[in-house]
């Protein structure tokens, strides 16, 4: 079984996962790491001493028999707990053996499924991604899932629960602050969280590692960040694709008669969907004429406005997006009804003229879904949003979870 690492994205097979000493007293076990230090960037750090894989107390002994049986056993199982081959202080703590990141604590018992968000600058990733969580938090025992962040990582202000709460849910939800522009260096921290799912189902997945990186997408222009952003989609079991609803030429229109000028950010969204795919074909992630399989919700943000304003069709006078998810209400997932949203999405473009946006997509994915969602129910006002009212933010986890085999409480 091969595990892709939350931080670097690397894969790894269960033999190679390292130890970290956490002897808080031995000095001999300070050193240099210099994996560490390349993942950040910095020119050098100090850590614990990385205990060498081969070093596992455990695993060497002196006698034949239990030498050979230990060595056999790290590839069927990774040891609770190791010793230091330094100062023998016992150690728990999982390492990535590529970037020398800390791994969440049952990580290398779990499938590890990574579930990207991505889009162009100005989409509403931060918002969407501090209001998904949140929901899912909140909301996710409706469906039988429970959420636990994976507070992991040397450098403690920096872990899930702490970066969570400090950058994105108390300005929004405490503060009722518009949340600020991403900068570069929050992409070095990933927001991990672990979910189980209490549901019964034979050969479907009851946990999984969610992995959300609010990436500052400089529209896809710096190459750096696309080489990130190529790797982080090459190990994504599957995508959110958040596409930016005031760019859609039509509502940017309609939304100008109403007194709303959107800024023009120099790229429709069919411009950030091209440049996505050419990406992944020049990673040799996708082959001409050959439609991928991982999941992708192309999924229309701030669709609260659309809704305000009337951008829809008459005739579509009960359109699902302007009620929220039923499985909010009776806690069964009916695929039909996100279906539904689809096909609704789907009449919305058509009626936008956006059909060759469509065609683009379905000629790259084999499975596509649309949604429209919106993470704060109305345009902050000078910067401040008095409350938070979300709308179908969980369809699109929703239906990749259920397209990956993930146990939902199912219609
Ligand atoms: N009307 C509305 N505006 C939103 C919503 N979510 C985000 N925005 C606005 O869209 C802009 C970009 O949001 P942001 O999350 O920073 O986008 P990012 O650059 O992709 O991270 C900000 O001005 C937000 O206030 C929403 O649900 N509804
Ligand atoms: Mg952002
Ligand atoms: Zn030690
Ligand atoms: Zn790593």
């Amino acid at each position: 079984m091969a595990y892709t690492c939350p931080f670097c994205y690397e894969k790894f097979s269960r033999e190679e996962i390292e130890f970290r000493c956490e002897s808080f007293t031995s000095a001999a076990c300070k050193e240099d790491d210099l994996l560490l230090a390349n993942y950040f960037g910095a020119p050098r750090m100090v850590a614990n001493h990385v205990i060498p894989n081969k070093a596992w107390a455990d695993v060497l002994s002196t006698s034949g028999w239990k030498k050979m049986l230990g060595k056999i056993s790290r590839y069927v199982s990774v040891p609770e707990e190791v010793r230091c081959d330094l100062c023998s202080a016992p150690s728990r703590k999982r390492i990535c053996p590529r970037c020398h990141n800390e791994l969440p604590t049952f990580f290398h018992k779990a499938d590890s499924h990574i579930i990207s968000i991505i889009g162009a600058r100005g989409s509403g990733k931060t918002h969407y991604i501090t209001v998904l969580i949140n929901e899912l938090m909140k909301k996710g025992y409706l469906l039988d899932i429970a959420t636990i962040p994976q507070d992991v990582g040397e450098d403690r202000r920096q872990v899930t629960s702490k970066r969570y709460s400090d950058y994105y849910k108390k300005p929004l939800y405490e503060g009722g602050k518009e949340l600020p522009q991403t900068t570069q260096d929050k992409d070095l921290y990933p927001l991990i969280y672990q979910i189980t799912s209490g549901q019964k189902g034979l050969g479907k997945t009851k946990a999984l590692y969610l992995v959300f990186y609010d990436t500052a997408g400089e529209n896809f222009r710096d190459a750096e960040e696309l080489r990130k952003l190529a790797s982080y989609l090459l190990n994504s079991s599957g995508i959110i694709f958040l596409l930016d609803t005031f760019q859609v030429p039509a509502i940017k229109r309609k939304l100008k008669t109403n007194g709303i000028d959107i800024p023009d950010i120099g790229i429709d969204f069919q411009g950030v969907f091209q440049q996505l795919y050419s990406l992944l074909e020049r990673r040799g992630m996708m082959q001409l004429n050959k439609r991928s399989k991982t999941p992708i919700a192309l999924t229309f943000s701030k669709i609260d406005e659309v809704i305000r304003h009337n951008l829809m069709d008459d005739d579509i006078a009960d359109f699902s997006i302007r009620r929220n998810s039923a499985y909010l209400d009776n806690g069964v997932y009916e695929p039909s009804e996100l279906m539904e949203v689809n096909d609704d999405m789907r009449s919305l473009l058509s009626q936008w003229e956006e059909e060759s946006f469509i065609a683009d997509v379905e000629k790259r994915f084999s499975n596509t879904a649309y949604f429209g969602i919106s993470a704060l129910g109305a345009t902050p006002v000078n910067g401040r949003i008095e409350e938070v009212q979300p709308l179908r933010v969980l369809d699109p986890l929703v239906w990749i979870l259920d397209k990956i085999g993930f146990a939902l409480r199912k219609g």
